[in-house]
């Protein structure tokens, strides 16, 4: 069952100035940062809320680090902007199946390493009303049970 935002994936060209302008306007601060080398991009979350189901909700500032990377391709075409929507999920496996079930193009087989140790899976965005829809079961690590605003990530 999806029961909350977890991310608003947002792509920039240069992934530090955004990280400062999100401070600088909002006073929004960075949580964890990471490469994640098989999605080719560079990553900031910065932490919005905390949620209902273990996870909490962020934004995530997207900057590419191959020519070849996805976001670098939506870039080249569109600029700067919001790049995908996810959705938290207890078990990513099931609700992934399902939705394939409903005739949704699901983008992986299985779902994949994703931030902070997380596993997503995408949906096809023209299955989707135009919306690249990620979903995302955080990892046990990063639940509410666990972590505090004063994790180390
Ligand atoms: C492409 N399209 C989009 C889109 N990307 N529409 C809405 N939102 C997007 N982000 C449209 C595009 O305009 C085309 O429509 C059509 O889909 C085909 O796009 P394309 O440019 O030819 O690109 P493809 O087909 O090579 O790749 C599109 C897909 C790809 C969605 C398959 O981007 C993908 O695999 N995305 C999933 C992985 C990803 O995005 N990773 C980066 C975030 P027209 O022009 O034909 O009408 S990593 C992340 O979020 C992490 C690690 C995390 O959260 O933890
Ligand atoms: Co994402």
């Amino acid at each position: 069952m999806l029961t909350r935002i977890d991310h608003i994936g947002i792509a920039c060209f240069d992934l530090d100035k955004t990280v400062d302008f999100y401070r600088a306007t909002y006073g929004f601060e960075v949580f964890h940062t990471e490469v994640n080398e098989e999605q080719g991009v560079r990553e900031a979350m910065l932490r919005i809320n905390g949620t209902d189901d273990g996870g909490a909700s962020y934004i995530q500032l997207l900057e590419p680090v191959r020519e070849d990377s996805t976001v670098a391709k939506w870039l080249d075409k569109n600029g700067e902007g919001v790049h995908h929507i996810a959705f938290g999920t207890a078990d990513v496996d099931t609700d992934s199946e399902e939705i394939r079930g409903r005739g949704v193009r699901v983008l992986y087989d299985e779902p994949r390493r994703g931030s902070m140790d997380s596993r997503i899976t995408f949906l096809h965005p023209k299955d989707c009303h135009g919306v690249l829809t990620e979903l995302v079961t955080a990892a046990a690590s990063h639940t509410s049970e666990y972590s505090s605003a004063t994790t180390s990530h």
